[in-house]
């Protein structure tokens, strides 16, 4: 495990996890967290072992977002503070050419609210919660939360739960399409590298172009979509993981994607 004093980083099997780790204030966010968990992305991003990557939080909160003693004196405007941390971070996580899972843990709060929900995949401990806190301090939200929470819950739900700052229990999350899975306490790590390791055992590329289509979709006409199946469909049949996927389909055995390359 490589460490530094914010982002704990370890790979297991394909699997790189990220670890928040500031518990005593709930993991909530400084710029040294949110520059580093950054810089982590991108070395994973870049490593041929690591297929997936967790993004979780040490001790009982995910993140409770912005660091509020970490504000004031920082010289810079809140504009200008987004764009140099949030929401490079945001767009880090869904321009990955690999699978980000969110394993929240605990409270995810204000702009830890924005990156539990920022996953390709959303994965709950039992006893999680997520609240839209910003309306507590009067600010809005930010890092992708206007932009995520409509797209489940629909915008008068969204407007509520940003309204009230209201807490969202992980069975409400998951009824709501918040997150994909909830697990039990006890056993959520363990759960959540299970989980991953049968993500990292899928067609990597299949599921880099698979991503960049969902993600194009969001954004474009049928017709837009259908072309860029089409495109992104030849690069996946050419590859060597189809060959692979087919072979082991007429050969009646699971395929072997982690094999080559
Ligand atoms: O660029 C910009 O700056 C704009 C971007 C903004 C993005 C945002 O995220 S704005 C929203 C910022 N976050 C908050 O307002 C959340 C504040 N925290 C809370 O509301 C509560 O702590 C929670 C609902 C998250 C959890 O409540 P609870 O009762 O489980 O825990 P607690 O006792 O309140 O917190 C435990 C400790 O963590 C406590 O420290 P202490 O008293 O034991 O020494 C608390 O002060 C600390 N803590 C929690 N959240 C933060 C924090 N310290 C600094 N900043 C926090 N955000």
């Amino acid at each position: 495990m490589t460490a530094t004093s914010v982002i704990l980083a370890a790979t297991h099997a394909g699997v790189r996890t990220l670890t928040l780790n500031r518990p005593e204030k709930l993991n909530a966010a400084n710029d040294d967290l949110l520059l580093t968990l950054t810089g982590e992305l991108r070395k994973a991003e870049s490593d041929p072992e690591v297929r997936v990557v967790v993004i979780t939080g040490a001790g009982r909160g995910f993140c409770a977002g912005q660091d509020l003693g970490d504000v004031s004196g920082r010289g810079m405007t809140f504009t200008e503070h987004l764009n140099h941390t949030y929401n490079p971070l945001i767009r880090t996580i869904r321009g990955l050419e690999k699978p980000v899972i969110s394993a929240v843990n605990g409270i995810a709060a204000g702009a830890g609210a924005s990156l539990a929900l920022s996953g390709d995949i959303r994965l709950w401990a039992q006893g999680a919660a997520l609240t839209q806190v910003f309306s507590n301090i009067a600010l809005i939200p930010d890092s992708g939360s206007t932009w995520f929470l409509p797209r489940a819950v629909g915008y008068q739900r969204a407007f509520e739960l940003m309204a009230f700052a209201e807490k969202v229990t992980a069975e409400d999350a998951l009824r709501a399409g918040l997150c994909e899975r909830v697990f039990p306490d006890d056993s959520f790590q363990a759960d959540v590298q299970a989980y991953a390791e049968r993500l990292a055992a899928r067609p990597a590329h299949a599921l880099k172009l698979t991503k960049q289509a969902l993600q194009a979709a969001l954004s474009s006409t049928l017709d837009e979509a259908l072309d860029q199946e089409a495109a992104l469909q030849q690069l996946a049949g050419d590859s060597w993981e189809h060959a692979e996927g087919v072979t082991a389909f007429k050969e009646k055995r699971a395929p072997a994607f982690r094999r080559q390359g």
